[in-house]
């Protein structure tokens, strides 16, 4: 037996065990709106090795990695029969990202990959990259993945190889296992990234919310959150798209937004996740926010706190894409806790665990954005001078 080899796999295997048995902590106090975890709950050091190395010594005398993982984060989330699964985005080291499912017990910690990565068929145009997929568990009884479908820019001009057209990709499943793809969505805008379908039906419609940009980066002339119907979802069309989340200048979205996971539904409307996205010196910083939507009528937000929900802080605001948080996945169980999962910086996913009545708490009471300094100043004012009333009798 070849030693080195030997030697290598065992730590390596002792290594990865320690990773997946690690306990994760809830960081105390938090803010109240909802608790983060000392540790991220899928790294791409929770990518099996046997997806990395090539096990026999004959071929890899040195243990050496074949196929590297670079990243693992923006995963959709679904709870199946009291486990949590997590479909992240699993980037290779050629950059090129592709679909995996993690089950975990406990939703916190102990996340372990399935051997085998999702097998996404193709459709008669091959996607060239995948991800960010966000999963609904419809009424009409299926579980679908939507996901961001990338593929070279046919106009882009001669030398640039960077122009991309991202479209959104359906594919549906009943076990996470074996995936059936559909049609590509079709909208009228040259560029859709962060889709989700609504898991109800909308006057008898399967119902997207959409994200239309002029550009791959840029947003032109893209307003922010879109929302649009379609009578199938074999061959999902959307003839007419209205904005109902704007972007807005010196905002936590002035640059663009998205709508996050599919949102959850609540006694007093829909409870949403997005992203917002602004620019600075140093980049472009995302940050996640909430807002709730009339029950009858998804479309229309009814409530919408200023600032962010969630923002990087300290590790989660470095990484291949730094100064991110982005979320794609969450998880409402019965009982009424929540499970968010968010991924930071484009590197590693983790979860912050709030409850229904938090969040609802949170959107219904805080107040929105007033736009200006002077107006913040006043918000502010009008909570201290209540404050100071109430210590001092
Ligand atoms: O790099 C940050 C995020 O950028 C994109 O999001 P958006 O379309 O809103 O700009 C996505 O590629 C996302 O995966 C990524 O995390």
């Amino acid at each position: 037996m070849n030693s080195l080899f030997e030697q290598r796999k065992q730590a390596l295997e002792r290594e990865y065990e320690a990773l997946i048995h690690r306990k994760n902590e809830k960081l105390a106090p938090g803010n109240g709106i909802y608790d983060r975890y000392r540790y991220p709950v899928l790294t791409a050091g929770h990518a099996p090795l046997i997806w990395k190395y090539d096990f026999n010594p004959g071929t890899n005398p040195y243990f050496m990695e074949r196929l590297g993982v670079n990243a693992v984060f923006n995963p959709g989330a679904i709870e199946l029969d009291g486990r949590f699964y997590l479909v992240a985005r699993v980037e290779g080291a050629d950059r090129k990202s592709f679909f995996a499912v993690a089950e975990s017990e406990s939703g916190t910690e102990g996340f372990r990959f399935w051997d085998r990565p999702v097998v996404l068929p193709e459709t008669e145009d091959p996607d060239i990259n995948v991800y960010d997929m966000r999963l609904v568990k419809h009424e009409d009884g299926w579980i679908y993945g939507l996901f961001c479908t990338e593929r070279k820019d046919p106009a882009a001009p001669a030398g640039d190889l960077s122009s991309a057209v991202a479209q959104c990709g359906i594919a549906r499943t009943k076990d996470l296992r074996s995936w059936e793809r559909l049609a590509d969505l079709k909208t009228k805008s040259n560029q859709q990234r962060n889709v989700v379908l609504h898991p109800e039906f909308i006057d008898g419609q399967y119902a997207f919310y959409t994200r239309p940009q002029d550009g791959f980066i840029d947003t032109g002339s893209g307003g922010g959150i879109g929302w649009g119907l379609s009578a199938s979802i074999e061959q999902a069309v959307i003839e007419n798209e209205v904005i109902i989340d704007r972007r807005h200048y010196h905002t936590i979205k002035e640059v663009k937004n998205g709508q996050g996971p599919a949102p959850i539904k609540t006694p007093k409307g829909w409870l949403h996740i997005a992203h917002g996205v602004r620019g600075t010196a140093a980049g472009l910083r995302y940050v996640l926010y909430a807002f709730l939507t009339d029950l009858n009528e998804p479309h229309k937000v009814t409530h919408s706190p200023g600032g962010h929900l969630i923002a990087p802080e300290g590790e989660e605001r470095i990484g291949d894409v730094s100064n991110v948080v982005f979320s794609n996945g969450v998880i409402a169980r019965d009982n009424g806790d929540v499970y968010l999962y968010y991924a930071s910086s484009d590197t590693r996913c983790h979860v912050a665990t709030t409850t229904v009545d938090q969040l609802l708490d949170y959107v219904l009471h805080t107040p929105e954005d007033p736009l200006r300094s002077y107006a913040c100043v006043a918000q502010r004012m009008a909570l201290i001078d209540n404050n100071l009333q109430l210590m001092n009798g």
